[in-house]
């Protein structure tokens, strides 16, 4: 009976003429270990919170109001006047984060409103010399994140700056015209040249991002964008960058060019795992910015269902949340994570550090209840629903089971291996009522699996 070999999904990488694919793996191991990670989205439309004048939007991006509402940038800016947050403290930010379990922060420093959430010396329209506040936020929480042994990213948006002139934009059309109706293409290319690139390498070069998370719509020629690529290997290395670079569709080939890892649509979770980094950038409510009046949030339940499932298909899951204009983490944000972080007290080792399934897909479909995360010599099923019949059934598996044992409490599962497969004796009560997760100490490093029909 031929055993097929492990189907290792042929991993084909970009590397800049100068790094070798295990240095490339080297540089972004801490990314691909990570795999949760804190995004936020915290600037001037926290304020209005999705709301202006008598529009209330109870749904949808709130850090959207500037357009969605056509606001001119004259009005809008009055806002930066008003940005006080008082209670920020970035310490305690960075603590909700790492009880959670999170490993990585992405900070919102420009996104499509044009306001820069950091000191900048290309323009005063910033929350340090814009603002009563007078702080610099992103220099304080990239701070509070090296004390924590956090990595930091920046968000930083250039396509799309509506405090700016742009040009008619593109298919997306999502410039600002209500205030610069005739700008043209070359108001982008100066745009582009003069400030946006410019303030690129000021993040670089002031806070030393270990990630620059893009959020792009193809505005930008190949020139540009290779432009802007060298720009920051040349400013720093080992940064890590995402897809969005370029544009925020899934790319054309994979591997793309200029960037490290492809980031999915917004809350969308890959079909299947597609042999390269990726990470879903997902939101906790349908909105990224701060909204009170956005009341459709997941449950822990589904966060934790959600990681699992996005990890067990090789990607990362950058987790959101929209601070008040008062500079705290929205009370319910809070309460999920915490929950989340009580699962990753006992579950994280399936987590951090694994690769994707090895059954294919997450599972034959028959399954459809359990998920698969491995590291060498381990594998992790995740269950989903209790067998109640006291069984776990794992077909196919042809590597030698050592050990099984549940990570709740460690006790060993009575194991019956033939060559059909695996069955795993399981107590009546599952340890969790969310995800359990069952570890398996295999002979192999890499588990063999049966070559299905
Ligand atoms: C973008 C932003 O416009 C939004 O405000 C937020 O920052 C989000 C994380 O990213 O929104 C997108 C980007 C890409 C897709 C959808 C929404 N997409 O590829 O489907």
């Amino acid at each position: 009976m031929l055993l097929a070999p492990i189907v290792i999904l042929a991993k084909t990488t970009v590397l800049s003429p100068e790094e070798t694919e295990e240095a490339r793996d080297e540089r972004i191991s801490w990314w691909r270990e990570a795999r949760f990670g804190m995004f936020i989205h915290w600037g001037l439309y926290a304020i209005p919170g999705g709301t202006w004048k008598d529009k209330v939007y109870k749904e949808g991006y709130s850090e959207w109001i500037m357009f969605d509402e056509k606001i001119p940038a004259s009005e809008y800016k009055e806002l930066a006047g008003k940005f006080n947050p008082v209670k920020f403290d970035a310490q305690a930010w960075v603590g909700i984060a790492k009880k959670a379990g999170m490993k990585y922060m992405v900070l919102t420093t420009k996104h499509h409103d044009g306001f820069s959430m950091f000191q900048s010396g290309l323009t005063p329209y910033n929350v340090a010399d814009a603002t009563p506040f007078k702080r610099d936020v992103t220099r304080e929480l990239v701070d509070a994140c090296r004390n924590d042994s956090i990595h930091f990213g920046c968000y930083y948006s250039i396509d799309r700056d509506w405090y700016r002139p742009q040009g008619q934009g593109n298919r997306y059309k999502q410039t600002n015209l209500w205030d610069y109706p005739d700008s043209k293409q070359e108001d982008y290319d100066r745009y582009f040249a003069t400030f946006a690139k410019p303030q690129v390498e000021e993040l670089l070069s002031k806070y030393q991002p270990d990630l620059l998370w893009f959020d792009e719509i193809d505005m930008k020629t190949d020139a540009q964008v290779k432009e802007l690529y060298q720009t920051i290997r040349k400013l720093r290395p080992e940064c890590v960058i995402n897809s969005r670079i370029q544009g925020c569709r899934f790319p054309e080939k994979i591997p793309p060019p200029h960037c490290d890892y492809i980031t999915s649509g917004d809350n969308e979770i890959l079909e299947k795992n597609i042999g390269f980094e990726w990470e879903n950038p997902g939101s906790m409510n349908t909105s990224y910015g701060y909204n009170p009046n956005d009341h459709n949030w997941i449950s822990a339940d589904e966060i934790i269902s959600r990681l699992v499932e996005i990890v067990s298909k090789g990607g990362n899951y950058l987790l959101n949340v929209g601070p008040t204009p008062e500079g705290l983490i929205p009370q319910p944000c809070i309460e999920r994570l915490a929950k989340v972080g009580e699962w990753m007290e006992v579950n994280g080792e399936a987590i951090y550090g694994t690769s994707a399934s090895v059954f294919g897909d997450s599972a034959p479909p028959s399954a459809g209840n359990w998920r698969c995360t491995v590291k060498p010599g381990k594998i992790y099923l995740h269950l989903l629903n209790w067998p109640n019949d006291g069984t776990f059934e794992l077909a196919d598996l042809q590597s030698k089971v050592n050990r099984a044992y549940l990570l709740a409490d460690r006790k060993e599962l009575k194991v019956k291996q033939t060559a059909g497969g695996v069955s795993i004796s399981l107590p009546a009560e599952a340890p969790d009522k969310i995800v359990s997760v069952i570890c398996l100490e295999i002979a192999d490093p890499v588990a063999k699996i049966k070559a299905s029909k």
